[in-house]
């Protein structure tokens, strides 16, 4: 080990987890996960916190409050993401940010984007409580519209196009009209525009939303990439007309010709080794009637993969098999890429590192894993180092009401992002060399700490 290394270990006199380790509320974190689930409801009683919609703006106005009273001052960019700023004791430091997000796709559950949210307002608490300034200012970001595209950590990232803004949302807004909505301002998109370099860190507390490290039993899973992904607005065309009087030989029957194309996309995705996956979670028919052909048919496809050059060879793939099956069924076929796709990311190896002795320090097992879904952490990773932190999903169901991470998880979650924001603090060198080593010295450290 070289002279800065034995220097940045030095520096580390006292190890997290040792004597007066911080520790997060885990009650208060609760009891806020639960205030939050009350804003945005359907009729079933499940949450409905679509960004843009009535539950997204209470639910946003509620947690700026909160913000507020921890000393934050929150201001809304002009993408609408939420921004609370803490100084530190050194403002020429560049700024450790931490987040998530609040909105929820319909029908959602109450830990995805709240957990890192609440988490990273409980850390603010935990600072306040103990009179703790850290060097490096601190910056508590809630990204907008993730659900529907990580559309504000993708105008953080400088790479919302006028295309992006025009495109619909869930709530029927379309983006830009969704944004002025929560108190942005569309047409000043790139004054929220971070460059590359701006911030020292982007950390991301989530629950991980798939069932590998329930059944596994490890506490917390270190995301080492997420996934990129693409959608395609696919429109088959056929024709529609009398279901009694056509012969089964004479139809073009837009929806049959779905049924095929369905079937074909989950043949192709499942043709080739790997985690890749692909759906068809969107249909909507016309006329839709129980006495006329299928006319036309519009389906949403997505495919993700930790490969942009295997999402493409299997839409491609794709391509041919839909311009088969449009010649036999005398439709036609049509993709239309959407706007705002995700690219796929990888995570900083040094935070991985500090993630990962962060969790060891306080005792918990940990995972390097890949996250299937999309998170505003893999925009941020175009313009800084990125983490991201996961803890169990119960049964590894996410994206619906059912969604549950046991209390301890949640705090377990929120105490390694709580200690692995004081880690980098702690490294004061901004080397690459650095970061490095910033992982290995809090490792070697904790461990002998205890
Ligand atoms: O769709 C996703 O993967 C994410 O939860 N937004
Ligand atoms: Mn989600
Ligand atoms: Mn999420």
């Amino acid at each position: 080990m070289g002279v800065s290394a034995l220097g940045l270990l030095a520096s580390y006199s006292k190890p997290v987890g040792s004597g007066n380790t911080l520790t997060v509320n885990q009650q208060r974190l609760l009891t806020r996960l639960v205030e939050l689930s009350k804003f945005g409801r359907n009729d079933q009683g499940h949450g409905y916190r679509v960004a843009f919609t009535q539950g997204d703006l209470e639910g946003r106005a509620w947690f700026m409050a909160l913000m507020k009273k921890a000393g934050l001052d929150p201001a809304i960019d002009a993408a609408g993401n939420i921004i609370g700023k803490r100084k530190g004791k050194n403002p020429s430091l560049k700024p450790i940010a931490f987040g998530s997000h609040l909105d929820m796709v319909p029908d959602g559950g109450n830990y995805d984007g709240p957990l890192g949210s609440i988490g990273a307002l409980e850390v603010i608490e935990v600072l306040n409580e103990h009179k703790t300034l850290t060097e490096h200012p601190l910056e508590v970001i809630i990204f907008a519209n993730e659900e529907g595209g990580t559309i504000g950590s993708m105008a953080m990232a400088g790479r919302l196009t006028a295309a992006g803004l025009h495109q619909k949302s869930q709530s029927g807004l379309t983006m830009a009209e969704g944004i002025k909505a929560i108190g942005g301002n569309p047409d000043n998109i790139s004054s929220c525009v971070r460059k590359k370099g701006d911030l020292r860190a982007w950390l991301e507390l989530h629950i991980e939303q798939g069932g590998i490290l329930a059944r596994e039993n490890v506490q917390v899973g270190v995301v080492e990439g997420i996934v990129g992904i693409v959608h395609w607005e696919v429109t088959v065309e056929g024709f529609a007309n009398h279901a009694g009087t056509t012969p089964m030989n004479l139809r073009q029957d837009a929806l049959l010709a779905s049924a095929r194309l369905i079937i074909a996309v989950n043949e192709v995705i499942g043709s080739v080794p790997g985690n890749q996956v692909g759906t068809i979670g969107k249909m909507d028919l016309t006329p839709g009637a129980y006495n006329v052909i299928p006319g036309k048919v519009v389906l949403g496809l997505e495919i993700r993969d930790l490969s942009a050059g295997k999402i493409e060879t299997l839409f491609r793939e794709i391509e041919k098999r839909a311009a088969a099956i449009a010649l036999e069924s005398k439709t036609t076929i049509r993709f239309a890429r959407q706007a705002n796709e995700s690219q796929p990311a990888l995570t900083n190896k040094a935070l991985q590192q500090a993630v990962q002795a962060s969790a060891k320090a306080l005792g918990l097992s940990t995972k390097l894993m890949q996250s299937g879904a999309g998170h505003d952490s893999q925009e941020i990773a175009w313009i800084a180092p990125v983490a991201m932190i996961f803890v169990p999903s119960v049964g590894g169901i996410s994206h619906s009401y059912k969604e549950f991470t046991k209390p301890e998880a949640l705090a377990n979650g929120a105490n390694v992002l709580l200690q692995t924001i004081l880690a980098i603090d702690k490294a004061k060198e901004s080397s690459t060399h650095a970061w490095l080593l910033l992982g290995i010295a809090t490792y070697c450290l904790t461990q002998n700490g205890r």
